[in-house]
């Protein structure tokens, strides 16, 4: 599971203990480094007007900005609490520019923005986990992005378990990632190592089953 949280609802406070960050608190609660990891996800990502702010065309915001609104809306942040967020996020979902003075979201996004990574070449093979009710219906449609831009793709069998486990009983499909490049399909690797396309056609999806890949 997350250890600092994706996008959703941000959790509740934990027990008043504020800092240091650590992914999780006592017992099983959301530390406080998920609940800013969360509510960084759902601005940065999904709900910027949810702090009054904008993201430029590709995706960044002004730190100081962002921690100012972030200020008036709840979540008093200091800069370097941000960066030891940024910086421990177990997924690098975040990243500051080259000058430090911006910050957005690797990739996740429903609002629309350019995030400007290059067509790459996938590996032969990329994963897909996604909740076990889910696969009959994607064996038949494909992969499709739903609110985010891209499908997103898993470089490896853990990963993607882990990605489907986030919703429940989880299966994980392979994407035959080099036949659907062939076929045309623009392929972006997102700086946290996510692997984004378009869509995955059915016939370029199979379930793996226990043992395919040592398990
Ligand atoms: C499914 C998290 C039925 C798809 C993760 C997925 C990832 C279909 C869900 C990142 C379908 C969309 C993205 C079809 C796709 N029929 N279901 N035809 N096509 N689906 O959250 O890939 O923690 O938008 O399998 O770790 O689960 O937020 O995508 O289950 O990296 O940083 O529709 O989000 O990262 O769900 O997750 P999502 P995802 P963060």
């Amino acid at each position: 599971m997350n250890a600092t949280g994706g996008a959703g609802a941000p959790a509740s406070p934990s027990g008043g203990g504020r800092w240091p960050v650590t992914p999780r608190s006592r017992g099983n609660r959301p530390g406080r480094a998920v609940q800013v990891s969360k509510r960084l996800s759902l601005v940065l990502r999904h709900r910027p007007d949810s702090i009054g702010i904008t993201l430029d065309e590709a995706g960044w915001v002004d730190v100081e900005e962002l921690l100012t609104a972030l200020g008036r809306h709840g979540l008093p942040l200091s800069r370097e609490e941000l960066e030891l967020v940024v910086a421990t996020s177990d997924k690098q979902r975040f990243a500051f520019d080259e000058t430090g003075r911006r910050i957005r979201a690797n990739q996740g996004h429903s609002v629309p923005v350019e995030l400007g990574y290059a067509p790459a070449t996938p590996p032969a093979v990329l994963y897909h986990g996604t909740p076990s009710r889910s696969v009959p219906s994607i064996l038949q449609e494909g992969l499709r992005r739903g609110a985010r831009h891209h499908v997103h793709l898993s470089p490896d069998v853990e990963t993607a378990r882990r990605v489907g486990q986030r919703r429940g009983p989880s299966t994980v499909l392979t994407v035959d990632a080099s036949g659907l490049a062939r076929e045309g399909a623009t392929f972006y690797l997102s700086a946290n190592g996510v692997w984004l396309v378009d869509a995955v056609p059915p016939e370029r999806l199979a379930v793996l089953r226990t043992g395919d890949r040592g398990e």
